[in-house]
Formats: C-alpha cells, sequence, structure tokens
C-alpha cells in the first residue's frame, strides 16, 4: 500500500482553513497533522512512499458532483460523454465522485433500469460514482420497488414535473412518491417546471414562427418554475417528504425554496454553473442558432432581471445549499442540430463537468462566495444531502484519499475540445459552452482514493479506477 504525505499546504475545509500536513495510507487518509509534528516520527517525508509539496495551495477534498447524466439517451438521442469520458472529464477538473441518475423509463420496471445503468457504469469509470434512480413511471410496481432502492445504496429518487409523456409525473403520482419518501427517508429530487403548461406555450410560439433557440427560454417561463417549485413544497408539506429541488434557475423558485425553509421545512435547493453565469439575453439569444449550445432546462435566464445576481446570493446565505452541473452533454453537430428550425427539438443540456470548481472558485476571486463556502457548496454540502459524507466530501481521519491541491496563484483558460486553439477541455463535446472563461486558479494535483489521477497536467488514472458507491440516507436534513 502506497503511503502518501501532502505537506506545507493550507487544508480548507467547509468551517476554516489552517495549515497542515496529510498523511494517505493506502485508500484512506489516516492523518492531519499539524505542521512539523513529530507524533509520527521526526521525519515522516523521509518514511513515506511519496511527498506532495503543497506550498502555496490549497489542499481541499476532491469535489462531489451529485447531478451528471452520463450517456443519457434524450431528445432523440444521447448524451455524449460516456461514463469513461465524462468521469475522466470530472477529475481533470477536481470532481472526484459522480452522482448520475439511473434512468427507469416509461413501461420498464425500476430494477431493469438501474441494472442497465450499473451496466453502463461498471468498470469504466475513472472517479467514484453512485446513482439516484429517475422514476419514469409511478406506477403500484415502482412504488413497491422503492422500498428496495436504499439496500441498492440508491437513497434518493428523482421525479419530473416537466416533460409530459417523456419522464412526467402528475400531481397524484408525485403525491404517492412523496408519501414513500417520507416513510422511507429517500430524498425526493424534483425537476420542478409545470411541464404541460410549458407545452401549449410551446406549441404557439412555434405557430408564430417563434423557432429559435431563444424562444426555449420564453417557453419556459420563470412563473411556470416558481409555480411548479411551490406545488412540490406545499406537497412535500402534506406527506413530510424531504425536498430537494434540482437546477433552480429563477430568483422567485429561490425565494419559495427560502420561504419553505423559514418554516423549519426539510426543503433544499441546488443551483448550477450556467445560472449563475450565463444569461438568455447573452447566450440563448446569440445570433442564429449558436444558442442552441445552452439550451437545457430549466432555461438560462435573464440577467436584466437579476437572477443571476439573486442565486449568488442564495448561496451566500443558504438559501441555496449547493452547486451541481447537471452535465448533459450534446454536440452541435449531429445533436444540437436536431433543432435546426425548431427549438423545441434541440436536446436539453449543457457540459459542464469539468468546471465547476474552477467556475466557483472564481466566484471567491470575484468575492461572491468565501473559501470555505466553495469548500462546502461543491464538496461537503453534496456529501451530506446525499449520504456519502464521512467517505467523501472532508478531509479527516478515515475519510477516502480524495484530495485536490488547487494552486490560487495558477491560471485556467477554458476553450475548446482538446487540441482546439491550444485551450482545452477533455469532455466529448465538439464546442465548450464556457468557451473564453478565464480562471484565476487551477487544479493542479487530483487523488482519488489515494491515487494521484492528475498531476502536472497529465492524467494518470485508468479506466475503471472508479467504483460504485452505496449512499445512506441524508445527513443533512434539519
Ligand atoms: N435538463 C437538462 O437540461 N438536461 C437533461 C434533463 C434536464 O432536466
Ligand atoms: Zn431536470
Ligand atoms: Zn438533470
Amino acid at each position: 500500500m502506497v503511503t502518501t504525505l501532502i505537506q506545507n499546504g493550507t487544508v480548507v475545509s467547509a468551517t476554516g482553513r489552517v495549515q497542515a500536513d496529510v498523511l494517505i495510507d493506502g485508500e484512506i487518509i489516516v492523518a492531519v497533522l499539524a505542521p512539523g509534528s513529530a507524533l509520527l516520527g521526526n521525519d515522516l517525508a523521509a518514511s513515506v512512499d511519496r511527498v506532495i509539496d503543497a506550498t502555496g495551495k490549497y489542499v481541499i477534498p476532491g469535489g462531489v458532483d451529485a447531478h451528471t447524466h452520463m450517456q443519457l439517451p434524450f431528445g432523440g438521442t444521447a448524451a455524449s460523454d460516456t461514463f469513461e469520458t465524462g468521469t475522466r472529464a470530472a477529475a481533470w477538473g477536481g470532481t472526484t465522485t459522480i452522482v448520475d441518475f439511473a434512468v427507469q423509463s416509461y413501461g420498464q420496471r425500476v430494477f431493469d433500469g438501474l441494472a442497465a445503468w450499473h451496466e453502463k457504469a461498471a468498470g469504466n469509470c475513472a472517479i467514484d460514482y453512485g446513482f439516484h434512480q429517475i422514476i419514469g413511471d409511478l406506477n403500484e410496481d415502482s412504488l413497491q420497488a422503492m422500498d428496495g432502492l436504499l439496500d441498492e445504496g440508491i437513497s434518493s429518487f428523482k421525479l419530473f414535473m416537466a416533460y409530459p409523456g417523456v419522464f412526467y409525473s402528475d400531481d397524484a403520482q408525485v403525491l404517492r412518491a412523496m408519501q414513500k419518501s417520507a416513510e422511507t427517508g429517500l430524498m425526493t429530487m424534483m425537476h420542478a417546471e409545470n411541464g404541460p403548461a410549458i407545452d401549449v406555450l410551446v406549441t404557439q410560439l412555434l405557430a408564430e414562427g417563434k423557432t429559435d433557440p431563444y424562444y426555449h427560454g420564453v417557453a419556459r417561463a420563470w412563473q411556470l418554475e416558481e409555480e411548479a417549485t411551490h406545488r412540490a413544497i406545499m406537497l412535500a408539506n402534506l406527506t413530510g417528504a424531504p425536498l430537494y429541488v434540482v437546477h433552480v434557475s429563477a430568483k422567485q423558485a429561490v425565494e419559495q425554496i427560502a420561504a419553505a425553509r423559514d418554516h423549519g421545512q426539510n426543503v433544499f435547493g441546488e443551483t448550477c454553473p450556467q445560472y449563475l453565469y450565463l444569461s438568455l439575453e447573452e447566450n440563448l439569444g446569440a445570433p442564429g442558432f449558436e444558442g442552441a449550445k445552452w439550451v437545457c432546462s430549466t432555461p438560462l435566464r435573464s440577467k436584466a432581471e437579476g437572477h443571476q445576481d439573486h442565486l449568488w446570493q442564495s448561496l451566500r446565505t443558504n438559501d441555496i445549499q449547493m452547486v451541481s452541473t447537471d452535465h448533459c452533454p450534446f454536440c452541435m453537430k449531429g445533436q444540437k442540430e436536431l433543432g435546426l428550425g425548431d427549438f423545441s427539438k434541440i436536446p436539453n443540456g449543457i457540459g459542464s463537468v469539468e468546471h465547476r470548481l474552477d467556475l466557483l472558485y472564481q466566484g471567491v476571486v470575484n468575492g461572491r462566495i468565501s473559501l470555505e463556502r466553495w469548500v462546502e457548496i461543491t464538496a461537503t454540502t453534496p456529501a451530506r444531502m446525499f449520504g456519502l459524507y464521512g467517505k467523501k466530501g472532508v478531509i479527516q481521519p478515515g475519510a477516502d484519499g480524495d484530495i485536490v491541491i488547487y494552486d490560487p496563484n495558477g491560471h485556467t483558460s477554458i476553450g475548446l475540445p482538446v487540441n482546439g486553439n491550444g485551450k482545452t477541455h477533455h469532455m466529448n463535446m465538439d464546442h465548450s459552452a464556457w468557451e473564453g472563461y478565464e480562471i484565476d486558479g487551477h487544479v493542479d494535483t487530483v487523488l482519488s482514493r489515494g491515487k494521484v489521477i492528475i498531476d502536472d497536467s497529465s492524467y494518470l488514472g485508468s479506466k475503471g479506477d472508479g467504483r460504485f458507491v452505496k449512499r445512506g440516507l441524508s445527513q443533512y436534513l434539519i
């Protein structure tokens, strides 16, 4: 077993920062030591297999991205990152655990959907992974199957109030599932948009000849996110289900979540980097078909209406608890292009799994959030929220040796896929939604369960390094 000592760095946690050395024995962190401590011998560095010098750098828990869609069949095509390419890209960006969404499609049994997801991921991942379960056909059989999810290490399920005819659950189905959530402790995750109302607006806009990507944002109006968020909160209130609202983009939806939390309800909100930085006007409204790069749901919101500023603020105040990516990449060629002349046929999704830590670190540099809050919203809270804490999301004895060494004096230029223009990303996409973003920091070294998988801008890991992680119930309930 390889022993590793990370020396001279600043260990940053959700609650503070300290000069400390971190000792990893094999896959597990065994000690966090005051610099110069002689507890484990006068020259610990000489007695370990590998010493990593982190002078001037932050030593942080590996990122936990709790919302990804690797190779998801969607919109007449499939998300372009496989578990192999997507988890490798995640590693490049300092994420060492993902929680992906296993899908039960309409007409399929829950455990058949889950088995298919295990088959896609097993032996292919660069980093550890868990699953949430999408319930795409909520019937008596599915409700019964949900009783067995926790034993499989799956402590959360996602419902959709959007996408009629695909993943949609009506209010009666939502109510039944939430009763099950209250009974079992499984976290209800909700895609909160009023799908039937959106479909009416889509039909009307297309009939008026409004076919550009911009109208995706018009059809998916903030009122329909606020309304669905409110409805989900009230159904959760009635049933006692813990509720986690995914990809919140509208400030009015944030207000609904904040009000429920103020009343003591177990309601949580997630946002994504795209809702913090990108907008309806500048991105979805880009000339021609360019805006298709940024078609995702919920949609990018208007900057003039102040959603982005409100979301940053809500991260400061904990009205929103964490940031995931909703990584769901599609290439322009052959995929996004399916929606030329009809925005409703553009596959929904943006690829960001590689950039979450960097983009949120820029929020630290820009004074939006503190250094500690950065660690909290990208690693510690996701681990607590989804029953991984102790193993993931923290640097402490007994935790997995999932560690990122982040250089605040480094620089990252986000650009086109590898070899494009000298700037790089590693996701399996023919473009970047983040092209041109400059980050005042850099992911230098990434360890996954004690193994160095990224070092000095080289990938040292292998396909299959990542293991399935069974999750427990949420450790974040109030
Ligand atoms: N939203 C997206 O943008 N993509 C995948 C599914 C979803 O809800
Ligand atoms: Zn969703
Ligand atoms: Zn999603």
